[in-house]
């Protein structure tokens, strides 16, 4: 890795970033979001929806790998005694089955279960940093301020599922901090087309309100050129 930074053709405008100061966070590429059986299709949820942001993540990933870039994965869950989850968030609506609730994939978006897990795909490297959250937000009730200031890092690559929920949540979490960030628009995905579109609008908006957002063929054209550089 070295200190040189590249710049992303991202909306509203172009950001340069030191890669050196930047890490890939990849937001609750899980079985119980993705799969079904799973958390978000016992929410009403069609979950082939997600499918498509697998390959950008992977390929983002991939050359993050390559160049060493921090890479800082999340999970969204509970612990078996639910004693993190809150009532709130339990007893809400109407699903096929609650948080807790015995499932094909183990109990519903609890540590530890099959569901639970990251998809094989983008499965984390021993060497990568795995976050458990028990919110939408991926700074709330966890360590990752911690774990950023541990690294130097200032600039954050966010891509994962689904837009309008636990991404958003956590690009709005990391700009009120302070961290530059940069949203993958093909490698985030939700159940819902249109809040996908609007999720990605609302952070660029008003100048990057919240934060950049750029495809992944922007990103990785980026550090491939700044490696070419180096
Ligand atoms: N339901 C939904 O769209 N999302 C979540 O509950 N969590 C995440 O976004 N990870």
């Amino acid at each position: 890795m070295t200190n040189s930074s590249g710049t992303i053709a991202a909306e509203p405008e172009p950001i340069a970033l030191d890669w050196s100061k930047t890490a890939l966070v990849i937001i609750d590429m899980q079985r119980d979001f993705m799969e079904p059986g799973g958390f978000g299709e016992t929410l009403g949820n069609d979950v082939s929806q997600l499918a498509r942001a697998v390959k950008p993540i992977g390929a983002v990933l991939a050359a993050a790998r390559d160049s060493g870039m921090l890479v800082v994965h999340t999970r969204e869950g509970h612990l078996p005694d639910l004693s993190d989850a809150p009532p709130a968030k339990v007893e809400r609506g109407a699903p096929s089955l609650r948080i807790g609730d015995p499932g094909p994939m183990g109990r519903i978006l609890i540590r530890g279960e099959a569901g639970h897990d990251i998809i094989p795909e983008l499965y984390p490297l021993d060497s990568e940093i795995v976050i458990d959250k028990p919110g939408k937000g991926a700074f709330y009730a966890t360590e990752l301020t911690d774990v950023l200031q541990k690294y130097g890092i200032e600039n954050l690559l966010v891509c994962g599922v689904t837009t309008e929920v636990c991404v958003n949540t956590t690009v709005r979490e990391a700009n009120d901090r302070g961290y530059r960030c940069v949203v993958i628009s093909d490698g985030c995905a939700s159940y819902f087309p249109e809040f996908h579109e609007m999720g990605l609008r609302m952070i660029k908006a008003q100048g990057g309100i919240f934060g950049w957002v750029a495809s992944s063929a922007a990103v990785l054209e980026a550090m491939e050129t700044t490696k070419t550089l180096a």
